[in-house]
């Protein structure tokens, strides 16, 4: 089991639609997260600076680079490419994070 972090950027004064939009997460998208291996994934916000914390664990990390690929991933981006920073392909800009501390 791995765990990954990541930053993501909300657009300024969408904290409550991106609530919004994650507490009615697609019942195929969190099929697919979790076929892919992923598990205890939390998202927070930085008020301050509009970051999202993304924080999840997973079996294989290899099995994510399949992820873009899925049309319902590519469907999800998409929809969310009005609130949130992306690339030209609706993918996210997403930062990874190294870790400096762990507390199991
Ligand atoms: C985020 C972003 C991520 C996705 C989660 C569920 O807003 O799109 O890529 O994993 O939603």
């Amino acid at each position: 089991m791995v765990r990954i972090a990541f930053k993501m950027k909300l657009f300024t004064g969408y904290e409550e639609e991106y609530k919004r939009r994650h507490t009615e997460i697609w019942p195929e998208l969190i099929s697919l997260l979790t076929e892919t291996g992923i598990s205890d994934y939390s998202i927070f916000f930085d008020e301050t600076t509009n970051d999202l914390f993304g924080v999840l664990k997973v079996e294989n990390p290899e099995l994510m680079n399949n992820l873009p690929a899925q049309p319902i991933m590519q469907k999800w981006w998409a929809y969310m490419g009005d609130i949130m920073e992306s690339n030209d392909d609706n993918s996210p800009v997403s930062i990874p994070l190294k870790e400096v501390f762990y507390l199991p």
